[in-house]
């Protein structure tokens, strides 16, 4: 028997800072926060979850290629990339597996700069202004979508 399909869970620069600066735009929840909640969700919904941050847009590329072997979808908060990044969105694009877009501020209540997303051409979903609740949002998107197929 097949084994629990396996999520991707990236996160982008800065994101290590959660809930210890800007609680005001960011909330209080750390990404540690984040990342117990997503697991606690992954075995109720039977996925396997790994869950990554880095600072460095080629890591992120990095991590993207690998998922092409080792992955069946992707729950991806960019960061301040995604309004930057053609590197990430080729990867993603490349990729050719379930992208959901999370956000944890609303970017379309920010700066006009933040209202434009590269990942958002690729991603099937994108969830935003719900703080760490976005990604148990994505996770259990991303777990239908592989169920149903679509
Ligand atoms: O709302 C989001 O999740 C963002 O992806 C967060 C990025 C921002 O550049 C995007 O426009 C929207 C920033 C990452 C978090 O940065 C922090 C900075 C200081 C304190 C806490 C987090």
């Amino acid at each position: 028997m097949p084994g629990n399909p396996t999520i991707l869970v990236l996160n982008g620069p800065n994101l290590n800072l959660l809930g210890l600066r800007e609680p005001e735009i960011y909330g209080h929840e750390t990404l540690a926060d984040i990342e117990e909640a997503c697991l606690e969700l992954a075995s109720e919904l039977a996925l396997s979850v790994e869950f990554r941050q880095t600072n460095h847009e080629g890591q992120l590329v990095d991590w993207i290629h690998e998922a092409r072997q080792s992955a069946d979808g992707i729950v991806i908060n960019a960061g301040a990339y995604s309004h930057s990044s053609i590197a990430i969105l080729d990867a993603l694009t490349a990729a050719g597996l379930p992208v959901i877009e999370v956000h944890m501020s609303n970017i379309y209540r920010r700066e006009s700069f933040r209202h434009v997303s590269y990942v958002s051409r690729v991603a099937q979903g994108v969830i935003c202004g719900l703080g760490g609740h976005g990604y148990e949002l994505a996770l259990t998107a991303i777990a239908r979508i592989l169920r149903s197929g679509d």
